[in-house]
């Protein structure tokens, strides 16, 4: 799972997690300023510096392993890791700030990895279209877009539902 701080990627994790979640979370402090992009966020006083780890079933043959990647580009060489083997990402936006979520798509874009938006619905954040959100991050028109409350565990559960749906329809399409 990628997407810009503070798009509810520890929150995502943390809800849907049948194990205690790993956080690697640290106090932001002044060592961020400059470096990580506070300024949308000013009352987050935590921020991932790893990575989150959790792990759901979602039947008895299926099971996911969940890992929230950083924010923070001085991370970003961790990516590469983490996403071989998977089935696929969720990149989680808020809709405030959706430039942040640019560097996440193009990442996953680039190496042909199935993913798809989710939408954190952020009480003050306004809502757009699907197909808005579609041309403003410029993804094909078979990139799922969906709507989620990361905090719920049942709606935060239903984005992993649906990309390992997509990602499984998108390798029975390869294979045939
Ligand atoms: N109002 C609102 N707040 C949320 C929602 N999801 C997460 N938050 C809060 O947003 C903040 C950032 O979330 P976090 O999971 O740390 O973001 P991350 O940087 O992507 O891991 C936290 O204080 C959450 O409690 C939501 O759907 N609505
Ligand atoms: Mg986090």
């Amino acid at each position: 799972m990628g997407g810009g701080s503070a798009s509810a990627k520890t929150t995502l994790v943390g809800a849907v997690s049948e194990i205690v979640p790993l956080r690697t979370e640290a106090l932001v402090t002044d060592a961020s300023v400059g470096v990580d992009n506070l300024s949308a966020t000013p009352q987050k006083s935590t921020t991932t510096v790893a990575m989150d780890f959790g792990r759901i079933s979602l039947a008895d043959d299926l099971v996911l392993y969940l890992f929230g990647t950083p924010g923070q580009h001085r991370f970003w060489f961790m990516w590469d890791d983490l996403i071989r083997g998977a089935i696929g990402a969720i990149v989680l936006i808020d809709t405030r700030r959706l430039d942040e979520s640019f560097a996440a798509v193009d990442f996953f874009e680039a190496r042909n990895l199935p993913f798809l938006i989710a939408v954190n619905e952020f009480d003050d954040a306004p809502r757009y279209a699907t197909e808005d959100i579609r041309q403003a991050l410029a993804v094909s028109p078979d990139v799922p877009i969906v709507s989620l409350d990361a905090r719920d565990r049942e709606s935060a559960k239903s984005g992993l539902v649906a990309v390992t749906e997509y990602a499984l329809s998108r390798l029975s399409q390869s294979v045939w």
